[in-house]
């Protein structure tokens, strides 16, 4: 295989809640293209996309699966992505490498939370969206109920393109067939002919010259040709469609793999992903950014965006990525981000699911890996060309994770394992978080659920053979400042023949919580009376304070620092004169500015038999908790949606064990960030010991 006619690709993503059918269905599409002889079950462990160890002791899909097949002379691929909330980070992970999104609905549990969390980020990412309901086999689903419960989640702009025939063992293409020809006009629910005039009357919409047409002719008009009417359609957010299958029976699937290859729109069309460029490399103030798109041209300079880190024991590391521009030849020399030194791509592959078919290159449009590339990152860009140096994604709305582990080694020995491990595990996982908390003085293992890190310990133990003690994690709070005040600090000191000298005057005021960086020093000191090789180290001195706090040990967040005045001596003045007096005047300032402790708050997702919603809620009232929603959402589950401060969390595993006789779940991100209540502030700032000062 070489490159591809990208018209001819179609990039697919299948997601959705978990157990609604998404591996047993890639596994159905590729036997049914043949590209598998043996039909494999999640069960048994033997499907093309759960392959590792972990997937099969679960059954649970927990990482993104990468598939290929051919179809109509179409090169389909279908990237089969985990469900379960806890890992829903790699889903939204590979958006960015897809033209089309395939919600799977699993019609036995309604719509999930997963579904409508995916259906929101694809809509506001722009990229086309279907609904495959699959299980159509099941008797016991009403699928006419399923589909108004589709319309009234997402919207009248989800329209059936096929309908399952009486007896559901086939469905009949409703876009294509209007009910007057041979299939007949009968199905499940509603009519061929009432779905085919509702989903044409949507599509020609967009194009009013095609409206025309369609209220000339009528009956007879022609939708076979309606390709790129409907990919608009697709593009614009006019239409989701519709599909039934089932996986299990195979009904169902030949359509889906016509829609794909005939409607589903291609790597050169639809909204290309967002990129931003920067302009001029030298001066990082003025750089303004500005969005660039790629050109779906194998001829142009090759841009490959990687979205998926993977490594194991047997193959080592792999960057997966998606060909944006031109085309990416093995053994071509390649430049990763801005880097000096281009590197030299020895093999090339395109995967299906756990094996490697080598290829010799790879035009826009697919989707591709390289191996053992140290310097390859998630997000990374591969390139040939200097000029696209600067091009990087925009970045994806990754849930933060909150839910966290302190950790600490069974066996010391195994430090360098240790670090060589979760140096591999966190490329892979872009939602895993180890981090050196110094006010605490724990390492912290972050995820967004308990079984997250319960798969990455399993993982640590049985890959790397690698045990961790587990311990609740003391809350990270933030230091922060409630007013503006000032300060100024003279450091002098005289230590034999040379001395030391520096003075400064600086003026602090708070932030918005959500600036981006939290923190802005610049000077307007005028006249020199703080020459200007020395603002580096007083911003070095300030910024000592603000990552290791002021009044808790705590790093700050929100202020502004400004040095407006000092004075400095000719020959004593040095750096680190100016270090210590930032850093001294710097402590001044905040405690004189109404310093107060910021406490993280979460967004919480709790599944749990139906049962015991009034507990969960009235349990998380009592932990400064608020109960956003609480949901029936099938037979026997519920969720409950609520935002809580993470400090009243910390065994909130166990809590909902015992609650739920074990069988909650939850998972936990990152909200935003409130005061703490005096209280709770009082009793953290007594437990802080500081640091003596030294100069
Ligand atoms: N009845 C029925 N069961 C299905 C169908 N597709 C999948 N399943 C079952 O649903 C369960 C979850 O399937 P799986 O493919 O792991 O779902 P995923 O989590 O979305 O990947 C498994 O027990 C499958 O055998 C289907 O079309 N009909
Ligand atoms: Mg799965």
């Amino acid at each position: 295989m070489t490159t591809r006619n990208p018209a001819d690709i179609r990039n697919v993503l299948l997601c959705g809640g978990s157990g609604g059918g998404k591996t047993t269905l890639t596994e159905r599409l590729l036997f049914d293209t043949q590209t598998i002889k043996r039909l494999g079950t999640v069960v048994e462990g033997t499907t093309v996309s759960d392959f590792s160890d972990e997937e099969r002791a679960h059954k649970h899909s927990l990482q993104p699966a990468f598939t290929h097949f051919e179809f109509e002379s179409h090169w389909v691929n279908v990237i089969d992505t985990p469900g379960l909330v806890d890992f829903v980070g790699h889903a939204v992970a590979c958006f960015p490498a897809v033209e089309t999104v395939a919600v799977v609905i699993d019609p036995t549990r309604g719509i999930d939370t997963v579904s409508r969390r995916m259906m929101a980020i694809a809509e506001q990412r722009q990229i086309p969206r279907m609904i495959i309901v699959n299980k159509i086999d099941d008797p016991q689903v009403d699928l006419e109920a399923i589909t108004d419960q589709i319309r009234e989640a997402f919207g009248g702009i989800c329209l059936p393109i096929n309908l399952p025939a009486p007896g559901r063992t086939k469905v009949i293409n409703v876009f294509e067939h209007d009910g007057s020809d041979a299939l007949g006009d009968s199905t499940e629910f509603s009519s061929v002919h009432a779905a085919h005039k509702a989903i044409i009357e949507q599509v020609v919409e967009v194009d009013e010259e095609l409206t025309g047409i369609y209220l000339d002719q009528g009956e007879k008009f022609d939708s076979t040709k309606l390709h790129g009417a409907f990919e608009k359609c697709l593009e614009q957010a006019h239409l989701v469609p519709i599909c039934f299958c089932s996986a299990k029976t195979g009904a169902g699937i030949d359509d889906l793999l016509h829609i794909f290859a005939s409607l589903c729109p291609s790597p050169v069309e639809v909204n290309p992903p967002d990129f931003v460029k920067r302009y001029g490399d030298d001066n990082a103030e003025t750089e303004p950014e500005h969005v660039w798109h790629a050109k779906p041209d194998p001829t142009a300079n090759t841009l490959a965006h990687v979205f998926k880190v993977s490594s194991d024991p047997f193959v080592g590391k792999l960057g997966i990525f998606r060909v944006h521009q031109g085309t990416m030849r093995a053994k071509a020399d390649l430049f990763v981000d801005d880097m000096k030194k281009p590197i030299k791509i020895a093999h090339l592959f395109v995967l299906q699911g756990k094996d490697h078919v080598e290829v010799d290159a790879l035009g826009p449009g697919m989707i591709g890996a390289i191996a053992k590339v140290d310097e390859v990152k998630f997000n990374g860009v591969l390139h040939d060309s200097r000029d696209l140096d600067s091009v990087r994604l925009i970045p994806l709305p990754l849930p933060r994770s909150m839910f966290g582990l302190a950790i600490e080694l069974k066996n010391h020995a195994d430090e360098t394992k240790f670090a060589g491990a979760s140096h591999k595990m966190l490329a892979e996982d872009p939602c895993l978080v180890i981090e050196r908390i110094a006010a605490t003085n724990q390492t912290v293992m972050r995820g967004l659920g308990e079984l997250h890190l319960r798969v990455v310990l399993e993982k640590l133990k049985h890959q790397y053979n690698i045990e961790l003690i587990t311990k609740t994690p003391k809350v990270a709070y933030k230091e922060t400042i409630t007013t503006k005040a000032e300060a100024h600090y003279r450091h002098r000191k005289q230590t034999g023949g040379s001395g030391q000298f520096g003075e400064v005057y600086l003026r602090i005021e708070p932030l918005p919580l959500d600036h981006a960086d939290g923190f802005e020093f610049v000077s307007e000191v005028v006249g020199g009376t703080v020459p200007r090789q020395y603002w580096p180290a007083v911003e070095k001195g300030v910024k000592q304070v603000f990552a290791e706090g002021a009044i808790a040990g705590y790093p700050m967040s929100g202020v502004r620092c400004v040095l407006y005045d000092g004075k400095y001596h000719d020959v004593d003045s040095k750096e680190i004169a100016f270090v210590t007096a930032g850093r001294r005047a710097f402590m001044e300032a905040v405690s004189k500015a109404k310093p107060v402790l910021l406490e993280p708050f979460v967004n919480l997702e709790i599944t749990a038999p139906a049962r015991h919603m009034g507990d969960i809620a009235g349990h998380l009232s009592t932990k400064r908790g608020r109960v956003q929603s609480s949901d029936v959402i099938s037979g026997d589950a519920c969720v409950v949606k609520a935002v809580a401060p993470m400090s009243e969390l910390l065994n909130y595993a166990n809590e909902l064990k015992s609650m739920t006789a074990g069988a909650g779940a939850f998972s936990m991100e990152y909200s935003h960030d409130e005061r703490t209540p005096p209280l709770v502030q009082q009793a953290v700032i007594a437990q802080y010991k500081p640091k003596a000062e030294i100069d």
